[in-house]
This record gives C-alpha cells, sequence and structure tokens, in this order.
C-alpha cells in the first residue's frame, strides 16, 4: 500500500489541517514554505494525469476550503501537482502542494 493510503487509513500519524469524507489536507513533512500543506483524494490515484474529471471538481471545492482554513486567500498561495519523472513526482498518489505563507517566488529557469 502507497505511503499516502497508509495515511488515509490513519496507519501513519499526519498533521491534519482538514478532511472530510473524500479528501484530505494535512503538513508537508519536509515544508519547502512557511505554508506547505499536501492536499490529497483518499481514493488512490497515481497522479493528476489519470484522474477521472469528476474528482477534480470536489478537489477544486475542498482546496478552497483549505486555502481560506489556512487564512492565505487574501494573500495569494500556489498550488503544484508534480507528475511522473519529468515533473519530480516522488509520491504516486495524487497531491497537490499549497505553499505560501510568504512570496512564493517566480517560476525561473
Ligand atoms: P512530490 O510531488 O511527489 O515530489 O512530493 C512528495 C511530498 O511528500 C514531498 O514534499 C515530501 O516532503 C512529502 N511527504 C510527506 O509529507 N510525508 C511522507 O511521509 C512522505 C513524503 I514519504
Amino acid at each position: 500500500m502507497c505511503i499516502f493510503c497508509k495515511i488515509v487509513k490513519g496507519e501513519i500519524p499526519n498533521q491534519t489541517i482538514l478532511e472530510d469524507e473524500n479528501f484530505l489536507a494535512f503538513n508537508d513533512i519536509n515544508p519547502t514554505r512557511k505554508i506547505h500543506v499536501l492536499i490529497i483524494p483518499k481514493e488512490h490515484y497515481d497522479s493528476f494525469d489519470v484522474i477521472p474529471p469528476n474528482i477534480m471538481s470536489g478537489m477544486t471545492e475542498f482546496i478552497q476550503k483549505v486555502a481560506l482554513k489556512l487564512d492565505v486567500k487574501e494573500s495569494g498561495y500556489r498550488l503544484i501537482t508534480n507528475i511522473g519523472k519529468d515533473g519530480g513526482q516522488e509520491v504516486h498518489h495524487l497531491h497537490f502542494h499549497l505553499i505560501g505563507g510568504e512570496p512564493v517566488g517566480r517560476l525561473v529557469r
């Protein structure tokens, strides 16, 4: 079973920010910004690339609630989802990184 599925089942502890029947938001174990939260569907999908489109509407609504709870709606934040090898994905259970709490900087090469 994948590590995020174990987190969903409560077999590995996490710092939960928000949870509902279908989604979970928890602090990244290795934060890169003041706020670094991972948002996942409880059901396992390897990545954004393979999720049914209808999952995204619930996910969008949930992410907006997470942003509200983190109080970053006014200041702004960045959402990232890494996909596959070139995308730098390390955990193969779909997750969005929500980072913020400070200016996160531009995407530069
Ligand atoms: P990526 O998009 O797959 O590269 O990101 C995986 C993230 O999952 C990364 O930021 C890790 O710090 C984070 N993480 C975690 O929060 N808890 C864990 O048990 C593991 C990884 I493994």
